[in-house]
């Protein structure tokens, strides 16, 4: 058998993605709030300074999860689930981020939906920051390009540390962290560290700043975390997409190299406790002074990760040539099209070899650290038949031949992993379009791109597939 006994086959998700009830039991307004929908290739509209009338903010009531949560816990219990990893909404429990006490309301409604999966035997997997900040923290102290949010943050965790310490084991801090890497980006800024940039500022150095304001949060949390119960496990969460070279051309691996370094920078920090060397090389390149504190040093070093989790969609080609013909013009996908692979409805390359050679990277770069695919899946659109019935036989073949790749880095290549989470098991909000209708699910939603639809869940085939991957422990793929 490839997988461990005890293997954690699950799914993720998060709060902002599919609760709903935005403004529900005390809950204050987060920066995914403020996001209209978008399409593929339109960006979703910030609005930072409030709701606008007139536009749609899927986010408002999603799948409405917050109050169909036993229902949908009871569907994933159904399909086996061993682990369902979620994350807690920070407003639901400081509304503001910077409030004096935490909302005992926001406490019970996440105390309720563990003690809902535990009736299932699903562990949950929680992670702390899911592109979901409090609005008033971007707003008022620029998001993490302030210092003193680093202890909010750490203040939100320990709170959720203390009050779940017998129901949670498995924590990780922020997810993709990594994704502002492309700094250019005003989503990925503001959806990881709640900053918007301004006029004229070196979005790059702003960047630095912020990610590192964050890694030291991060460090602080896990010490914090680990005294409250040693038994925690908490781990760093990345969107790992390897960059290959577009031809053997030496300035190509150049680029590839520079490129990967640029997600490593968060991984290394996680995991070894330390600026690596080329970071440093490159802020002194640059003349970028990032801000540190006496005893940060000490900090990052003590506040090392226990596992290294990391999602998987696609992999990236890269070329060293300007002006290059192949070249990708997508906001999320930077470099040049792969001839060798095919690409989702949403431009998203298709690699499961990709997610073997991932897995490998990450087990000899870290000396084989325990490792979480914590979200793969496939967007596709899709509607029920006449008799009601999906057939979603293209996601069954994309998650057979991602599983078949994973069994061949722990069966053959040795790799530690001991859980896989596909993303979004149930039809929920996309984070990047804002879209319904770019669903992941083995669950379908009843709910359309404008908002309407009955809400009423229904089984796709994929569900019964999964089910049985599940029970076979990864045996049965057919
Ligand atoms: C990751 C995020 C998720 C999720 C997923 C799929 O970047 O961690 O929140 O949404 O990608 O992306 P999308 O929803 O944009 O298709």
């Amino acid at each position: 058998m490839a997988f461990p006994k005890n293997f954690l086959w699950g799914g993720a998700v998060a709060a902002h993605q599919l609760e709903g009830g935005w403004q529900e039991g005390g809950k204050g307004v987060s920066v995914a709030d403020v996001m209209t929908a978008g399409t593929h290739g339109v960006a979703r509209k910030i609005t930072a300074d409030g709701v606008h009338p007139g536009e749609n903010y899927p986010n408002h009531e999603a799948i409405d999860f917050y109050h169909r949560f036993k229902e949908d816990i009871a569907l994933l219990g159904e399909m086996g689930f061993k682990c369902f990893r979620t994350s807690i909404a920070w407003t639901r429990i400081f509304p503001n981020g910077d409030d004096a006490e935490p909302n005992e309301e926001g406490l019970k409604f996440y105390d309720e939906m563990f003690d809902e999966m535990h009736r299932h035997g699903i562990e949950p997997v929680i992670t702390l920051c899911h592109f979901e900040l409090p609005l008033n923290i971007a707003n008022k102290y620029g998001g993490f390009r302030d210092r003193r949010v680093v202890d909010m943050f750490v203040k939100f965790a320990v709170t959720c540390f203390e009050r779940y310490k017998d129901k949670v084991t498995y924590w990780m801090t922020f997810n993709e962290i990594n994704n502002q890497r492309m700094y250019n980006n005003d989503f990925s800024v503001f959806t990881n560290s709640g900053v918007i940039y301004k006029e004229g500022e070196n979005r790059e150095a702003v960047m630095y700043q912020v990610a590192y304001n964050e890694l030291v949060a991060s460090a602080k949390a896990i010490i914090e975390g680990h005294k409250i119960n040693p038994n925690f496990k908490i781990g760093c969460m990345l969107a790992m997409s390897p960059t290959y070279p577009e031809t053997c051309r030496p300035d190509d691996q150049i680029e590839a190299l520079k490129d990967m370094d640029k997600s490593f920078f968060f991984g290394d920090v996680h995991v070894r406790g330390h600026i690596p060397s080329y970071t440093k090389q490159l802020w002194k390149n640059n003349g970028w002074e990032i801000k540190t504190e006496p005893g940060d040093e000490e900090i990052l070093k003590a506040g090392v990760v226990d596992y290294f989790s990391f999602s998987y969609y696609m992999s990236y080609a890269i070329s060293s040539l300007k002006d290059n013909p192949n070249a990708i013009k997508d906001l999320f996908i930077p470099g040049v099209k792969n001839p060798y692979i095919k690409a989702s409805d949403w431009g998203w390359p298709i690699d499961p070899v990709g997610l073997r050679y991932m897995l490998n990277v990450l087990a000899e770069r870290y000396d084989n650290i325990p490792l979480m695919i914590s979200e793969n899946g496939i967007g596709l659109h899709e509607e029920p038949d006449a008799e009601g019935k999906i057939d979603d036989q293209a996601r069954i073949e994309y998650f057979r031949a991602h599983i078949s790749e994973m069994k061949k880095a722990v069966e053959i290549d040795g790799v530690d992993l001991f859980a896989y989470c596909p993303w979004g098991p149930i039809d929920l909000v996309s984070a990047s379009t804002g879209e319904m209708e770019k669903r992941y699910g083995f669950i379908y939603v009843d709910k359309n791109n404008k908002g309407e639809g009955t809400l009423n869940r229904s089984r796709k085939n994929s569900f019964y597939w999964y089910q049985k991957v599940i029970a076979s422990n990864g045996e049965d793929l057919a």
